[in-house]
């Protein structure tokens, strides 16, 4: 009887203890993602089976620090982050490692300037309403991510 009753004792101890870790570390980045708040998120794509496309939004930084968005993922093909620039009448595009977000300040990303580039797109986008982008983001302390549904806007 008391062995069981251990043996119990230990098993709720442990229960407690991971249900503790398991909604610890979801709470710390559920904090810091809500610093952010992202906007207008779509991707535009020109065409049938387009290998490129761009990747637009808005990101606000609510919080009390710098935030920078270091890398995009989506699953249907490679992406980068850009800038454009217009030198002499020609547009090219600037690969950045990073975009940073100042506290309280808007970054947005529009036609023309900053992007999420696509490229090797693997499947036929016009076909799709919305695609999931991972954002990651650090700040001084940590990094953490976030993912967002992108409207797809197809000419
Ligand atoms: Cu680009």
């Amino acid at each position: 009887m008391f062995i069981t009753n251990l043996k119990t004792g230990c098993f709720f101890l442990l229960l407690i203890f991971i249900i503790q870790i398991s909604f610890d570390v979801p709470k710390k980045s559920f904090a810091q993602s809500e610093q952010l708040k992202i906007t207008k998120p779509y991707i535009k794509v020109i065409g049938k089976n387009a290998k490129s496309a761009a990747g637009y939004m808005v990101i606000e930084n609510l919080g009390g620090e710098k935030i920078t968005l270091f890398e995009a993922v989506g699953d249907f093909g490679f992406t980068m982050l850009h800038t454009s620039e217009e030198k002499d009448g020609v547009v090219s595009m600037i690969h950045l490692d990073n975009v940073d977000i100042e506290k309280g300040k808007k970054v947005k990303f529009v036609p023309g300037g900053l992007h999420i580039m696509f490229v090797g797109i693997t499947e036929d986008l016009s076909k799709a309403s919305k695609k999931n982008i991972l954002l990651k983001f650090k700040n001084s302390e940590t990094s953490f991510t976030k993912t967002i549904s992108f409207e797809v806007k197809a000419k």
